[in-house]
C-alpha cells in the first residue's frame, strides 16, 4: 500500500488526491516499496553522508482500454536519465531509477537497442571463443568496472513502471519513503510523463473496436478520445511529498524556440522547487538552460564535441536562448573529436549546486531535515 499523503493540516491533497483515490495501487508498488525502503535503510546506515538520487527516466504509457491493447506514448527513450544516473554514480550519489520498462538502463545502454546492438561489439576467437572485439575492449571494461562497482556497493536501484498512472504512484511512495534521508535528497525528473489520461470510469474495459459493434460488420468508425488533463503533481511532490529541505529538479520540454525559457520560468514560479532544466527537442543533446530564480544559465557541448543525432536539428543551437549569448569559441579547431554527452556537464553543475543547498539548508537550522 502506498503511504497515505497530507498536506500540513492533515487533510489529503486536492486534484491529486482524487487521482489516487480512483485509480488502483499498481501491482508492483508494494514490492518496489520494500525495495526502496531498504536501500534507503542500507545507505543510511552505512554512510550518514550519501546523497540520493530518484532519477526518473522515459516515456509514461496512457492506456485507451483496461486490458489494454492500445495506448497512448511518447518519443523518450530514456537517454536523458540513464545517461545522467550513471554521472550521479560518479559523483558519488546512489541512485533510485525510476524507468520506464523497457527503456533503456544505466551502462548496459553503451551496448543494447538497434543502434548499439551488443552483438556488433562481439567477435569469436581462432579457438571458438565469443570475445569483445579488440577496437571495444577498453571502453567496454571501463563501462564493466563502473557497472560491477556501482552494483557490489548497491548504489543502483531499478524500479520499472509502464503507465502514467503507476508512475505517479511510484514516485508517490519513493518520496514519502525519502523522508529520513532529508536534505541529501535530490528528485531528477527527466521522464516524459503525459500531461493527460482517460479517468478509469470512462475507460473500455475490452479492446476497442474498429467497426460499429464489436461484431466485424459495418463500415469503419472514427475514433475520438477524450483526455482529462493529469493532475499538477510536481506541485504536490514539492508541497508534500518530497523530504522538506530536499532539492527537486524538473525538466521542461518544448519545440518552440521562442517558448522554452518562458515555459521553464513559469514552471518554477509555479511550483517554487529549486531549479527547472529546459531542453528543446531537436537540441536537447546539445544545449540545456539552467533556470533558477534569478539566472537563465545555458550549457553546451563544445561544437568539436557534438556528436551526430538523427532526430537533432545542429542549426538550432542558441535558437531559444533569450539573451542570444554568442557560443564559446572551440578550443580543439572545430573538426568532430569524441562526443560528449552533454550530462557529464549537467551533473557536476548539479552537485555544486547541491553542495550549496544543503549548506545553506543547514545553515538554516535541523529543523528542514525531515517532515
Ligand atoms: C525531458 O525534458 C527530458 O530531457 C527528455 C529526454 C524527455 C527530453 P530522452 O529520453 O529525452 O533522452 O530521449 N523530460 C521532461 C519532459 C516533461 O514531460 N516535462 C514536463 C513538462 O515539460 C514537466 S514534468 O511539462
Amino acid at each position: 500500500m502506498a503511504p497515505e499523503v497530507h498536506d500540513h493540516t492533515g487533510s489529503e491533497v486536492d486534484g491529486a488526491s482524487e487521482y489516487f483515490k480512483n485509480n488502483p495501487d499498481p501491482k508492483q508498488l508494494s514490492k518496489h516499496e520494500s525495495l526502496a525502503k531498504e536501500f534507503i535503510q542500507y545507505h543510511l546506515e552505512t554512510d550518514s553522508e550519501r546523497r540520493i538520487a530518484i532519477v526518473t527516466s522515459g516515456g509514461t504509457t496512457v492506456p485507451l482500454e483496461r486490458q489494454t491493447v492500445r495506448f497512448i506514448d511518447n518519443f523518450s527513450a530514456g537517454t536523458r536519465g540513464a545517461t545522467s544516473a550513471e554521472y550521479f554514480l560518479q559523483a558519488g550519489y546512489a541512485v533510485i531509477f525510476l524507468h520506464r520498462q523497457f527503456s533503456l538502463l544505466p551502462y548496459s545502454r553503451h551496448y543494447s537497442h538497434s543502434t548499439n546492438c551488443f552483438l556488433d561489439f562481439m567477435d569469436e576467437s581462432s579457438d571458438g571463443r565469443v570475445l569483445v572485439a579488440e577496437e571495444y575492449q577498453s571502453k567496454m571494461r571501463r563501462v564493466l568496472k563502473q557497472y560491477q562497482h556501482a552494483k557490489s556497493n548497491r548504489l543502483l536501484l531499478l524500479l520499472p513502471y509502464t503507465t502514467v498512472t503507476e508512475y505517479l504512484f511510484e514516485l508517490r511512495s519513493l518520496a514519502q519513503l525519502m523522508h529520513p534521508v532529508g536534505e541529501r535528497a535530490l528528485f531528477y525528473l527527466a521522464a516524459a510523463v503525459s500531461d493527460f489520461f482517460i479517468p478509469l470510469d470512462r475507460m473500455e474495459e475490452h479492446k476497442i473496436q474498429s467497426r460499429g459493434g464489436g461484431k466485424g460488420q459495418g463500415s469503419s468508425t472514427k475514433l475520438v478520445i477524450d483526455l482529462d488533463p493529469i493532475p499538477k503533481f510536481l506541485k504536490t511532490l514539492v508541497d508534500n511529498w518530497a523530504p522538506k529541505g530536499s532539492m527537486v529538479v524538473s525538466f521542461k520540454l518544448e519545440t518552440d524556440p521562442d517558448l522554452l525559457v518562458s515555459k521553464a520560468q513559469q514552471s518554477l514560479h509555479r511550483y517554487q522547487h529549486d531549479l527547472v532544466i529546459g531542453n528543446l527537442l531537436t537540441t536537447r543533446k546539445w544545449e540545456v538552460v539552467f533556470i533558477t530564480r534569478h539566472d537563465e544559465h545555458w550549457i553546451r557541448v563544445p561544437k568539436a564535441r557534438r556528436s551526430k543525432s538523427f532526430s537533432g536539428v545542429a542549426d538550432m543551437v542558441g535558437l531559444a536562448d533569450t539573451k542570444r549569448e554568442p557560443e564559446q569559441p572551440d578550443l580543439e579547431g572545430g573538426t568532430v573529436t569524441e562526443g560528449m554527452e552533454i550530462e557529464a556537464l549537467i551533473i557536476p553543475e548539479l552537485k555544486h549546486i547541491h553542495d550549496e543547498v544543503i549548506a545553506e539548508r543547514r545553515s538554516n537550522g535541523g529543523a528542514l531535515i525531515s517532515n
